[in-house]
């Protein structure tokens, strides 16, 4: 331990602790910029590329950025002089001197930590005029829009990017006044191996990588002459709450579904409907693969970024994960066929839009196999912040809606499909089902712990039939790169893997409320999603009486012909 000194007050704090780290020990706040502690999702960005969090250290000349200078024994320290202040100020004027001032019809306008920075420390004029950098914008994907004029060059995306996701699209490139964060040979993003995780952006502080914002999309269906139905997914509930002042984690389940009907969706169904799907078709592929000495393990499929990042990084191995279309993607499939009937709408005519708390199911939904008979399964994807910017815009008071339920009869789901917005969820779920399916027998505690939490890699053996099936979870793409280096070279073996490209799964996506470096938000997201299924009186998807009747009217044998012929699909290399 160290003895140091900040303010005034002493503290010990471990030898290797930064200033910024004792500081926060004393609950003394110096402000950061570029600086982003993750160390939950192995992610600490200590660029000290802002040098916003100078501070005086007593015998040393220069200022010492906070967050890069380790402590010494005896260390003083003073965090708030006219001299850290007169820097900190100076460096944000700089910054502002080479960003444009457009805050106020800037996407994110109120979430900007630039600009909350500029407030705190009181800058109402910009001193020094500078030369502005001029960049085209990357509008090249369906997922991520890259406007480098806005980049402040803290390498938050860069390291989220290569550390914690392994996928390395973003590296600082050019000297001096030129350097910009961009990617290889300057290719259009979507040209990359990017996998569009949305994880860049929801760590970028300003607004130089955004989503792909399809808000007015959304509001030309709903007036046009189409029916538009909406489905929201399993993690949007337990984080919408948020963009309208509410604890993280809070369930808005009844209040979205009011929300959307006044918004003036045709119908209001739920993707959770679709997740008890997904649950029939998987855990049946899973059963005939184990029955019939097929490839395992396993892998799940619902998470677009993931699957991307599969079809580039291990496109020898294209043969192990489900055929599973993504929940949303199976329910637009079946929108526009099963329901499009039920309703007598001809399947142009309807408008499926899918409300994700994740950027990729953007690109997802433009995937050419996904679709049927001409028409593409799922239309329009907006996220999380964009059905808050929708409700905003409509000024509807949301914290006073009353709970509405869904429409029927895509709108029924259990506690299973819920449960698909954690990580870990998905694999929870399939085994629901499939221990019953394979024993004949019920399972009584549907809650497997060892299948849980924040770890980056979990595993369990559940004994069935008297064989042992090894199950393993991992979220976050390093994660998931690691475990599959090892299936590749035999050095693991297991029967069933579920992967989600965001640390925490879908309630991290990087469509959700800005977290703001504060990961306790996951957390509390994730006890929102357990509490909504432990609410649940149904919690095994093949019980979904919603789901039993789309079988027995029109899709015939789980995993049969029809099934196959909607609600799987095929991957590229
Ligand atoms: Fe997800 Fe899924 S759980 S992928 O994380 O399988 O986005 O929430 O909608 O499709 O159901 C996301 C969430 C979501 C799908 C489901
Ligand atoms: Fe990297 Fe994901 Fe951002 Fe693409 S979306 S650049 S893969 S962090």
């Amino acid at each position: 331990m160290v003895n140091v000194n900040i303010n005034g007050k002493d503290i010990q704090v471990p030898a290797g602790s930064t200033i910024l780290e004792a500081a926060k020990e004393l609950n003394i706040k110096i402000p950061t910029l570029c600086h982003l502690d993750l160390h939950d999702i192995k992610m600490v960005n200590q660029a000290a590329s802002c040098r916003v969090c100078v501070v005086e250290v007593e015998g040393r000349r220069n200022l010492a950025p906070a967050c890069a200078t380790p402590v010494f024994e005896g260390m003083k320290i003073k965090t708030d002089t006219q001299k850290a202040i007169r820097a900190r100020r100076t460096v944000v004027e700089l910054l502002l001197s080479d960003h444009p001032k457009d805050c106020l019809i800037c996407e994110k306008n109120t979430d900007c930590e630039l600009q909350s920075l500029a407030a705190d420390l009181g800058i109402r004029e910009i001193k020094y005029e500078g030369k502005m950098s001029e960049y085209p914008i990357d509008r090249s994907s369906y997922s991520i829009v890259r406007n480098m004029d806005k980049c402040i060059l803290c390498r938050r995306c860069e390291t989220v990017c290569n550390e914690v996701q392994t996928v390395n699209v973003l590296s600082a490139v050019g000297r001096g006044f030129d350097t910009v964060v961009g990617t290889a040979f300057d290719l259009p993003i979507h040209e990359t191996t990017c996998t569009f995780c949305g994880q860049c952006l929801a760590v970028c502080p300003t607004a130089a990588l955004t989503e792909v914002n399809n808000v007015s999309k959304v509001w030309d269906a709903i007036n046009s002459k189409k029916y538009v139905v909406v489905q929201t997914a399993p993690a949007v509930r337990v984080a919408l709450g948020e963009e309208f002042g509410m604890e993280p984690g809070t369930v808005v389940t009844g209040k979205m579904a009011a929300a959307l009907r006044t918004l003036g969706f045709d119908k209001v169904f739920d993707t959770d409907f679709a997740a008890d799907l997904t649950i029939m078709e998987e855990a049946s592929e899973f059963v005939h693969r184990l029955e019939h000495g097929g490839k395992l393990p396993i892998l799940t499929s619902c998470c677009p970024g993931w699957v991307k990042f599969f079809e580039h990084q291990f496109s020898d191995m294209l043969d192990i994960p489900s055929s599973c279309k993504s929940p949303h993607e199976m329910f637009g499939a079946v929108a526009k066929t099963y329901l499009a009937e039920k309703l007598d709408v001809k399947p142009e005519d309807m408008i499926v839009v899918s409300v994700m708390p994740c950027v990729a199911k953007k690109y997802e939904s433009a995937r050419p196999e996904l679709g049927h008979g001409g028409t593409k399964d799922v239309d329009i994807v907006i996220t999380t912040r964009e059905l808050a910017q929708m409700i905003k815009e409509a000024g509807i008071n949301f914290n006073e809606l009353e709970d509405q339920d869904f429409d029927n009869p895509l709108g029924e789901s259990t506690g299973a499909s819920v449960i698909f917005g954690t990580t870990g969820g998905v694999i929870e779920a399939a085994l629901r089902t499939a221990y019953e399916w394979l024993t004949k027998e019920t399972l009584e505690n549907v809650e497997f712990e060892a299948l849980r939490g924040l770890d980056g890699t979990k595993e369990a053996t559940v004994n069935i039939n008297g064989q042992d099936i090894k199950i393993a979870v991992t979220h976050g793409l390093g994660n998931a790169r690691a475990l599959l280096e090892k299936i590749r070279a035999g050095e693991a073996e297991y029967h069933a893997i579920e992967i989600m490209a965001c640390p925490g799964g879908c309630i991290g996506g990087g469509g959700q409320p800005y977290h703001h470096g504060d990961l306790s938000i996951l957390s509390r997201r994730i006890e929102g999603i357990y509490s909504e299924d432990r609410a649940k009186t149904i919690r095994k998807s093949h019980e979904n009486p919603m789901i039993k009747q789309l079988y027995a009217e029109y899709l015939g044998e789980p995993y049969g012909h029809k099934a196959h012929e909607l609600l799987h699909t095929t991957y590229t290399a």
